[in-house]
């Protein structure tokens, strides 16, 4: 298995258990790692301003992106992701957007250092005060399984598909299953605002993960069981895969024992073979703080 359980150290483990503002440094937080062809003033904007200015702007470029899309709809514009190295849901749209080759710009918003929770960032770029969200197309763009969608829907015929098409509605909603195990009974009990209300204890923070990604994992693991080819749903990679990959992570990080789930592990190590899927993982990611280190 390739996830990182090696070379983690407390402070990872604890990293979205502990009490915000002790993150380091946030130097270089806003350094796109993957540059779109076209680099219009939205990325040397973004990489100058601050998280408020960049709000505003973001503010107004949306404004402006409605204007343009309502003359014409084209696929090259500016493609901006707000993320965080180790945000799950974010990590699916990078894996999605590295599948569909589709450039984009990375806007970093340190989770630790709520950045999420200010009324501007409510107010213009995700009202549910959570990453991710995508500009794309003109659009601003907010819930992963929503933009992953979108993803398929506006380039059938670029990349995997991560859904199967409309001529198999059974395949569809087995895969969009999948999809639901990970991103709405598993990974939503333990999001950062989830531990935090748990309990101020970090341990009992980690049991909670544990117990909440075991039970998730060993339902993914039994609907697999009549589909897994190479991946979650015979050999083609679907959003299923892009969901599942982020949870192993966090698996580790909060010390599931795996070793119940050999269909997952055998699925994952396909998938981590995929340079779409290693490009978008958080040891990747510019806004890393061991990165920045390199
Ligand atoms: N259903 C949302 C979930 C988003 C979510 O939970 N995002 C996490 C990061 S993975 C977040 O922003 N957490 C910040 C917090 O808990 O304050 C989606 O799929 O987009």
């Amino acid at each position: 298995m390739c996830f990182m359980t090696d070379g983690r150290t407390d402070g990872e483990i604890g990293d979205q258990l502990r009490p915000e503002g002790q993150h380091p440094s946030r130097r270089s937080r806003n350094r796109p790692c993957i540059r779109p062809h076209h680099q219009p003033q939205l990325e040397a904007s973004a990489r100058h301003h601050s998280f408020s200015a960049q709000c505003k702007y973001v503010s107004v470029l949306t404004k402006s992106f409605a204007a343009m899309s309502a003359t014409h709809s084209s696929s090259d514009e500016t493609v901006v992701l707000y993320t965080y190295f180790r945000s799950g849901a974010s990590w699916r749209v990078r894996i999605a957007l590295n599948l569909k080759g589709i450039a984009y710009t990375p806007k970093f918003v340190n989770l630790l250092k709520a950045e999420q929770r200010t009324d501007e960032y409510a107010d213009t770029v995700n009202p549910s005060r959570l990453l991710p969200a995508l500009i794309i197309d003109g659009h601003l763009l907010n819930q992963s399984l929503a933009i992953l969608e979108y993803l398929q829907e506006t380039r059938p015929n670029v990349g995997p598909a991560l859904l199967p098409p409309a001529t198999q509605p059974e395949k569809r909603a087995l895969v969009r299953s999948l999809c639901h195990i990970i991103a709405s009974d598993t990974q939503p009990i333990q999001n950062l605002r989830v531990l935090q209300k748990v309990s101020d204890d970090h341990a009992a923070r980690a049991d909670w993960a544990k117990h909440w990604i075991t039970l998730g994992l060993q339902a993914y693991e039994k609907a697999i069981a009549k589909c897994a080819g190479k991946y979650s749903v015979g050999d083609e990679v679907t959003m299923a895969d892009v969901c599942l990959v982020p949870q192993i992570y966090n698996a580790n990080r909060f010390g599931v024992d795996l070793a119940p789930f050999p269909l997952i592990n055998r699925v994952v190590a396909e998938l981590n073979k995929l340079e779409a899927f290693d490009k978008a993982k958080p040891e990747n990611q510019d806004d890393n703080p061991e990165k920045q280190k390199q």
